[in-house]
């Protein structure tokens, strides 16, 4: 399905006016430059969407349809293009290796193409046992005691870095979920330096062009331990491998309330922030919509960004990336809404005056420092976040315009209500 300039113009059409008079406000008020500078960083202001998230999620105690899934690369990539057609924000996919391969590259490419969207970092997944390998991951991958097993996930990611090149992604992300369920299971040191070996051997096969991301989680599906637990451990071995190799911060792989915009400070100043996985939580990696649980956390992460952005961070162009699980909503209406939370945040964080925060913090003053951060956080931004979907060609209520076009009946006519997505 694909959804014309005409619908999109239908749908606005009502709200024009309002929107109109909400621009000139927030123009008044912030004045004309400012707003002309955030509009255009939130129209060049792309996320990749995960290939994983475009179907029914689920959980480990059932998993329901939602009709007109995508059962095909190419009907994923398809998505994609609808939500990049509301957005304008929506230009690149995340593939998830085994789980997406391209059977025709020269089909998906066109596909890809003609709808505007490229491809993200490939993610390799050797957290469950695939169909055609000899060894089983239940008890590590990268990390695993028998050298064999290791081999064959190394040659894994080698694929999967393979099947990228032809896509044209620059990127691989790593997530492993080695690690132990019990006390004494397994050796913590011989772990560890399994998977720095494992890691070194990948990123030698690392075209000249490309990064690798290593993203880190406390716990689950091992409970006990995980072989790259925390930020520190994932800076380290990216560091040990060389210097296109960095850490990915996933915002649900975090015990509660840690400190994550300090984190991204940490690995900025040592510049190894390679990307971001946005998601929210409220006690593990829940996977939510961005924002709904923690907004203003949210707007602390996207200072420390801007932040370093505004002071050169160059060491990669940071890889902006949603990932999620939909398990109530409709997974399409639901990553409209994330899209919608991280332009608005990113649009507060530029907003915010970065030297006034600069002098407040030299004279220690926390009270105007809070200020300066209040005054940025609430100020309704929307109207900003609307003006640049429309000037990108999107909807003005990407959410409201989905319904009244009715993109999830007409999916569900085109595929019918069992298609069902690839994944686990
Ligand atoms: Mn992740």
């Amino acid at each position: 399905m694909v959804i014309k300039k005409i619908d999109i113009l239908e749908c606005d059409g009502p709200l024009s006016d309002a929107h109109a008079d909400s621009l000139e406000y927030i123009k008044k008020r912030i004045g004309d430059a400012t707003a002309e500078r955030i509009l255009e960083q939130l129209i060049a202001f792309q996320v990749a969407i995960p290939s994983w998230a475009l179907g029914a999620g689920g959980t480990r105690f059932g998993r329901f349809s939602i009709g007109g899934e995508p059962a095909s690369l190419k009907e994923k990539v398809e998505d994609v293009g609808i939500l990049h057609t509301l957005t304008g924000s929506a230009a690149e996919i995340s593939l998830h290796i085994p789980w997406d391969i391209p059977k025709d590259i020269n089909a998906i490419q066109q596909t890809a193409a003609e709808l505007g969207i490229h491809f993200a970092s490939v993610n390799s997944n050797t957290f469950q046992d695939h169909s055609d390998a000899e060894y089983s991951y239940q008890y590590g991958s990268l990390d695993h005691s028998r050298s064999e097993v290791r081999k064959q996930a190394v040659d894994h990611n080698k694929r999967v870095i393979d099947i990228g090149k032809t896509l044209g992604a620059k990127s691989l992300t790593v997530w492993l979920a080695d690690g132990a369920n019990f006390p004494g299971q397994k050796d913590f040191a011989s772990a560890l330096a399994h998977t720095q070996k494992s890691l070194q051997e990948i990123y030698a096969h690392l075209p000249e062009d490309w990064k690798m991301l290593v993203e880190y989680k406390p716990y689950e599906p091992n409970f006990y331990s995980t072989v790259i637990q925390d930020w520190g451990t994932s800076c380290m071995l990216a560091e040990s491998c060389g210097p296109r190799a960095f850490t990915l911060v996933d915002l649900g792989h975090h015990l509660p309330n840690t400190n994550i915009e300090q984190i991204v400070a940490s690995l900025i100043y040592r510049g190894r922030l390679g990307g971001f996985h946005f998601n929210d939580s409220k006690y593990g990696d829940d996977d939510l919509t961005v924002g709904c649980i923690k907004p203003y956390a949210l707007f602390l992460i996207f200072l420390e960004l801007v932040k370093g952005m505004e002071a050169g961070y160059k060491a990669t162009r940071l890889e902006w990336m949603i990932d999620a699980s939909h398990n109530t909503k409709d997974p399409l209406e639901d990553l409209l809404q994330s899209l919608d939370t991280l332009m608005i945040t990113f649009a507060k964080a530029l907003l915010l005056s970065r030297q006034a925060l600069h002098k407040a913090q030299q004279a220690n003053d926390p009270v105007m420092c809070q200020e300066i951060l209040q005054k940025a956080y609430l100020t309704d931004v929307r109207p900003l976040v609307m003006e640049a979907r429309k000037r990108a060609g999107g909807a003005l209520d990407p959410v409201q315009a989905y319904r009244k076009i009715g993109v999830r009946q007409q999916l569900i006519k085109e595929r019918g209500l069992d298609a069902r997505a690839t994944g686990l």
